[in-house]
């Protein structure tokens, strides 16, 4: 990329105006974690550094951890980057901020996991326009001009989705209950969020082969274990006679259990209650092995280095696939073992 120089100055002039207080109100990056002194341009290999503008959902989750650090890790100078980090506590308003932000510091490519699907257009309009490519990961925007962003790199949502309901098929298959009525309650994610959409759709896809399954009630509680436990109380009180729990991710199953086991009802292999969840973190991958949590639709967090492998096929002028899904699979406590050892978060 040409002029890095120029733009990393313009960076350094941006981020001492708003340190120093000069404009009142200014600051276009939240949480951004790059300081003033990080952005002197000391050495030549400085100023080659590739500046990566990320905008993170939040931290609402044990997988968002994980996929923050996968980032960080990546992004690091040693590779010849220099990232601006932005935490968005869930709002589309703080993501849309921040990505202006990076537009007015010229980095060189933006990337952000946006928090739900609508509502981009103007602002990757705006990123267009300034010629900066955009790389979309984990969730997805649904835009009428795809040209709007570079290319978008996470996980086949509706694919975990069907997953865990031909999971589920087979399971009840095995036990000889697949004429039975099964009643289901499904903990769902951020709502317009394109992974709860596609895990939603996925699994109901598989649901609607089966006229015994019955989804009483599908909630969302938002990714969080607080909101897990909330909801699943409520199912509950509502609910006498739950046979599964699907729950789209390992935050709110941790809650969801607490609820349950407060309630007397028990989980799992030999419990009254069938769990499914999905991302499967290493907590949650123990609660697998143990026979607690049924099975866990892997859903992957360690992105970041195929976004760097992406950045230097643009660097170098290759092409890159509009779409590039990271592998994954299904934990059940038949296979578990083997990949708690390596599971590093
Ligand atoms: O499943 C959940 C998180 O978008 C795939 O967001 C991600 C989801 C993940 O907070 O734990």
């Amino acid at each position: 990329m040409k002029n890095r120089w120029w733009k990393r100055l313009l960076s350094v002039a941006v981020i001492c105006v708003c340190t120093s207080g000069l404009l009142a109100g200014c600051g276009p990056f939240g949480d951004v974690t790059a300081q003033p002194d990080d952005l002197e341009t000391s050495s030549d290999e400085e100023e080659d550094l590739i500046v990566v503008g990320f905008s993170q959902i939040g931290s609402e989750s044990v997988w968002r951890t994980a996929n923050s650090a996968s980032i960080q890790k990546a992004f690091s100078r040693e590779n010849g980057f220099f990232l601006e980090f932005n935490n968005a506590r869930q709002k589309q308003e703080n993501q849309i901020k921040a990505i202006r932000g990076f537009i007015s510091q010229r980095v060189d490519y933006i990337v952000f996991s946006p928090v739900t699907e609508d509502g981009w257009e103007t602002v990757l309009q705006e990123a267009k326009d300034a010629g900066i490519p955009v790389i979309l990961v984990d969730r997805k925007v649904v835009v009428e001009d795809e040209s709007l962003y570079t290319t978008w790199i996470g996980s086949d949502a509706e694919g975990e989705g069907e997953k865990a309901g031909i999971w589920l098929e087979g399971y009840l298959e095995e036990a000889e209950r697949e004429d039975e009525s099964i009643n289901i309650v499904v903990l769902q994610g951020t709502p317009e969020a394109s992974v709860q959409l596609g895990r939603t759709i996925g699994f109901e896809s598989v649901a609607a082969n089966h006229p015994n399954w019955r989804i009483l009630e599908q909630k969302s509680a938002d990714f969080t274990n607080a909101k897990g436990e909330e909801v699943m109380d409520e199912f509950i009180k509502k609910y006498q006679d739950i046979d599964v729990v699907v729950s789209q991710n390992d935050d709110m199953t941790f809650g969801a259990l607490k609820a349950l086991e407060a309630n007397g009802i028990t989980t799992g292999v030999d419990g009254d209650v069938i769990v499914v969840s999905f991302d499967a973190v290493h907590e949650a991958l123990e609660l697998v092995q143990h026979g607690i949590i049924n099975v866990d639709v892997e859903c992957n967090p360690e992105q970041g280095d195929y976004i760097v492998d992406i950045i230097r096929k643009l660097e170098n002028g290759e092409p890159v696939r509009k779409e590039n899904i990271v592998e994954e699979q299904v934990f059940t406590p038949e296979n578990v073992e083997q990949y708690l050892d390596t599971r590093t978060y």
